[in-house]
C-alpha cells in the first residue's frame, strides 16, 4: 500500500468518511459524509496529513511570508506546518469580535506579505475565498491555497475567478479509487458518489454589487405574475414547508430558477427573524418568483389587519400574495387590502375557494360562488384562487391548485393528490403548489425541473399561451 493510500484507508477507518445516505444542511441527501474533524484524536494521522501537505507546498514552489489556517478543522494541521516550515502562522476569526480591537486576523504581519490559505476540504471554495478576502483586505497578498481534500464539486474553478490557485493533496476520486482498490467500498458505492458529486457542482455568490431589478415595481401583483410565468416559463409553486427558514434560503437559491413562486407557512419555522426573511425577499427578487405566505386568514378584517401588519411576523412586509378564507365574508379581503395601502410594493391575495383535503366543507355550491363574486368585486387585490376545479372563465384570475404528487394519491392526514396532468386539464389548474412530492425526493432540484417540465408543457397546450 503507498504512502496515501495508507492514510485514505485509515481516514476510513477513523470514520471521517462515511458511505450511507446523509441530509446535508443544505436539505441535499448525500451518499457521502466527510467529517475531518475526528484526525484531532489521532496524532500520527494528523501529522501524516501536515506531511503530505507540506511536501505539495515544497513543490508547488509557494512563496509564503505567513500562512493562515481557516478555523476550526486546519488549525492543527496549519500549526504542524507552520512549525515544520518555520512560517509564522495567522489566524482568520471566524466572527468579528464584538468587544475590544474588532480584529479579525489575528498574528503579526507587514503590508505586502505573501499569505497561504490552509483549509481541510473544499467543496465550494467560499470559506477559503472569504479568508481571502479578509486577508487581502488587511493589505495582504494571497495568491495560493492548499487543502487536504478537495470534493471537485468546482471549487478549483470558483477559487481561480478570484486569482487563487488550488493546491491540494486528494481529490475525491482519489479517495474513492483508493477505497476500492483496498476493498472499503464496492465499485457502485463509488459510482453512487461520482453521480452525485457531478450532479452537485457548486458556484460561489457573485462580489460584483447586483442589480436590483425594480422592474416589479411599477407593476401590479398580476402583471408580475403573467410576466413570471411567461419569462421563465414554469408554473411551478414550491410549498417549502421545512422546518427552518435556514433551510428554505438554502433551496431557494437552487430551485430559484425553476419556480414562479414559494410558498411558506412563517408560523412552522423555528428560526423566523426579519433578517432571515428579509433575505429571503432579496433571493426572490433575484431569482424572480413570488413569495406567498400560506397565513389562511380567517378572522374578522379588524383582527385580520393587526395579523397582516403586526406581530413576530409582519407578513405584509415581505409577502407578495397571502391566502385568505372567504368563510368570514368580504370584509377580511376589504381589510388585507386597506393594510396593503401603506406598503409602498404591490400586494395580493389569493381566496381558497376549495381544498384538498377529503372531507372539506368548502365543497359547496355557494361558497364557490360567494368566493369567485368577492374576487370579481376586490378584483385589484384579488389575483386568484387555491381551488380544485375552474371556477371562473375570467381568465385574470390564476388558478392555483394543492394536491400534487406524481406517484402519491394521498397521506394519512386527508391530503388527496392529483399529478400536473390532472390538476391542469381536469381541475383547471394555472399554477401547480407542490410539496412533499419535491422535497421528499432524493434530488429535489431534478425533481422540481421534472415538475417544472411537465407541468408548463401542459399548461401550454391547454391555456394556449
Ligand atoms: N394546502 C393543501 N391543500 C389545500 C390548501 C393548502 O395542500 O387545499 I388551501 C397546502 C398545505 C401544504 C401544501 O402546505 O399546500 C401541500 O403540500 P404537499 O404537496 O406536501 O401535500
Amino acid at each position: 500500500m503507498d504512502d496515501l493510500g495508507s492514510l485514505v484507508v485509515k481516514l476510513f477507518d477513523i470514520e471521517a468518511f462515511k458511505f450511507g445516505s446523509f441530509k446535508l444542511k443544505s436539505g441535499i441527501q448525500s451518499p457521502i459524509y466527510i467529517d475531518l474533524r475526528v484526525i484531532i484524536s489521532y496524532p500520527d494521522i494528523l501529522r501524516s496529513i501536515a506531511v503530505h501537505m507540506n511536501d505539495i507546498i515544497q513543490r508547488a514552489n509557494v512563496a509564503c511570508d505567513s500562512i493562515c489556517g481557516v478555523p476550526y478543522t486546519a488549525l492543527p494541521i496549519a500549526s504542524i506546518i507552520c512549525a515544520d516550515y518555520k512560517r509564522p502562522m495567522l489566524i482568520r476569526r471566524k466572527e468579528k469580535k464584538d468587544y475590544g480591537t474588532k480584529k479579525l486576523i489575528e498574528g503579526k504581519f507587514q503590508p505586502n506579505d505573501r499569505c497561504l490559505i490552509i483549509e481541510d476540504i473544499v467543496t465550494s471554495g467560499s470559506s477559503v475565498a472569504e479568508t481571502a478576502e479578509s486577508l487581502r483586505a488587511e493589505g495582504l497578498q494571497v495568491t495560493d491555497a492548499i487543502v487536504f481534500f478537495d470534493r471537485e464539486q468546482n471549487g478549483e474553478n470558483n477559487l481561480k475567478e478570484k486569482n487563487i490557485r488550488l493546491l491540494r493533496v486528494l481529490t475525491i476520486t482519489e479517495v474513492l479509487r483508493y477505497l476500492v482498490k483496498y476493498s472499503r467500498i464496492t465499485e457502485e458505492i463509488s459510482k453512487t458518489v461520482q453521480m452525485f458529486i457531478r450532479e452537485n457542482q457548486t458556484q460561489l455568490p457573485s462580489s460584483k454589487p447586483e442589480i436590483v431589478e425594480t422592474k416589479h415595481l411599477s407593476m401590479s401583483i398580476r402583471e408580475r405574475f403573467q410576466m413570471i410565468l411567461k419569462e421563465k416559463k414554469t408554473n411551478l409553486c414550491l410549498s417549502a414547508d421545512l422546518p427552518s427558514l435556514d433551510e428554505i434560503i438554502e433551496l431557494s437559491k437552487q430551485i430559484g430558477p425553476n419556480i414562479c413562486m414559494l410558498k411558506i407557512h412563517c408560523d412552522i419555522l423555528n428560526d423566523f427573524s426579519m433578517e432571515k426573511i428579509l433575505q429571503l425577499k432579496e433571493i426572490s427578487r433575484k431569482f424572480n418568483f413570488l413569495l406567498l405566505e400560506d397565513r389562511k386568514f380567517a378572522d374578522i378584517g379588524n383582527t385580520v389587519k393587526s395579523q397582516y401588519t403586526k406581530g413576530l411576523f409582519q407578513i405584509s412586509q415581505w409577502a407578495d400574495l397571502v391566502t385568505v378564507h372567504i368563510l368570514p365574508g368580504e370584509g377580511i379581503v376589504e381589510a388585507l387590502e386597506q393594510a396593503a395601502q401603506s406598503i409602498n410594493e404591490p400586494r395580493g391575495c389569493l381566496l381558497i375557494a376549495q381544498m384538498s383535503s377529503k372531507g372539506a366543507l368548502t365543497d359547496n355550491e355557494d361558497y364557490v360562488k360567494g368566493a369567485v363574486q368577492c374576487a370579481k368585486k376586490y378584483s385589484n387585490f384579488v389575483i386568484g384562487f387555491i381551488s380544485q376545479s375552474r371556477l371562473t372563465t375570467d381568465n385574470q384570475f390564476l388558478h392555483c391548485t394543492p394536491g400534487i404528487h406524481l406517484n402519491n394519491t394521498g397521506d394519512q392526514l386527508g391530503q388527496q393528490y392529483v399529478t400536473p396532468r390532472q390538476a391542469i386539464d381536469g381541475r383547471g389548474a394555472d399554477i401547480l403548489i407542490v410539496g412533499r412530492a419535491i422535497l421528499d425526493s432524493i434530488n429535489r432540484v431534478k425533481t422540481a425541473e421534472e415538475y417544472q417540465e411537465e407541468g408548463y408543457r401542459v399548461y401550454e397546450q391547454l391555456r394556449h399561451v
